[in-house]
């Protein structure tokens, strides 16, 4: 830089600081961290590494991302906690666990709630994903910023013993569910007994036979090797639920208006990123479980599973009526 340049700066530097606040260029450099519980590669994880490789190049180096793959820094739980903390920047987390803190994010979580991929998105990405988003960052404690959503495609039954083809076939299993009460109560209502546990403590309890199997899509039951408990992968689809990417509050409010609105907008193109990826991995993970041994099947009679379910809608769908109504009148 050349001298004069340099003053310039200073100068300017000092003015912006006697009016609080400092020209971006004379802030300090900022590693963002962020976590996701699945490895480098995975369609979530590669997407936000993409987005920190946009973010440095678009402030010269001054703020990018160290991602801290594969639960590096705890469960799911763990990760949640660490970014209200301010422990860590950005957190890729499921919708899943948000649902007992966000009331309007269960509807998300519950059974059979989007008809297919393409409902589930025309959902998120119009003013119903932009108003659930938007109930996560104005949450008086839930010190999250909502950023965007991701895929994460259908999740199936998986387990050890037999497949599963009928309700009948799921009588007695143990199946890990994520911590949320509502999805213990699906698994219960489909006939198996639900477990609640976190991601991270799942393969030991499949190890150890505390559980027979648990639910997820292609991708986590692929990367995560799962075929290798549970050779059974059953199509029951009886979920799906988008992803969130969520920012530390205490990390946002330190930043400055222009870096907000640069994370907040290269979030939304990573949302738009990861779908392919995610459509890419999907059909990946597929063809790497088939190879690996697991045993895939279809189930003829989806009918009998959603209405198996409806005692959890009528626990859980009440209050969230007016949303469910206007989510299933998107085409
Ligand atoms: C995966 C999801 C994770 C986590 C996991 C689980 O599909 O990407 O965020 O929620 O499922 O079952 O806990």
């Amino acid at each position: 830089m050349k001298r004069r340049e340099f003053m310039a700066l200073t100068a300017a530097a000092a003015a912006a600081t006697t009016a609080g606040t400092l020209p971006a260029m004379a802030q300090a450099k900022m590693v963002l961290k962020a976590t996701d519980v699945h490895p480098l590669g995975y369609p979530t994880v590669e997407a936000v590494v993409r987005m920190g490789k946009k973010l440095e190049a678009a402030t010269n180096g001054r703020l990018s991302i160290q991602m801290f793959p594969s639960m590096q820094l705890g469960g799911e739980k763990e990760m949640i906690e660490q970014a209200q903390l301010g422990a860590l920047q950005i957190a890729r987390i499921s919708v899943g666990p948000m649902g007992p803190l966000v009331p309007e994010m269960n509807v998300f979580n519950l059974p059979f709630m989007f008809r297919d991929n393409a409902h589930m998105e025309k959902v998120i990405d119009g003013p119903i994903g932009a108003e659930i988003m938007k109930k996560l960052t104005d949450h008086p404690t839930a010190n999250l910023i909502g950023l965007c959503w991701m895929n994460a495609g259908t999740r199936n039954v998986y387990n050890a013993k037999k497949p599963i083809s009928t309700l009948a076939d799921l009588k007695g299993l143990k199946i890990r569910m994520m911590g949320n009460p509502l999805f213990v109560d699906t698994m219960n209502a489909l006939g198996g007994n639900g477990v609640a546990m976190g991601f991270d403590q799942l393969i030991n309890a499949m190890q150890t036979g505390v559980v027979d199997g648990a639910e997820n899509n292609e991708p986590s039951y692929d990367s995560g090797q799962h075929y290798r408990y549970a050779k059974y992968y059953s199509k029951t689809g009886h979920l799906m639920i988008p992803e969130i990417l969520v920012f530390s509050k205490k990390t946002w409010n330190e930043l400055q208006p222009a870096d907000r609105d640069l994370i907040a907008r290269m979030a939304k193109e990573a949302q738009q990123e990861q779908r392919k990826l995610w459509y890419e991995g999907e059909a990946e993970a597929l063809k790497k479980m088939l190879a690996a041994g697991a045993v895939v099947n279809e189930v003829a009679n989806k009918k009998e599973f959603q209405e198996a379910v409806k005692p959890v809608w009528d626990k859980y769908a009440g209050a969230l009526k007016p949303l469910i109504d206007r989510i299933q009148a998107v085409n």
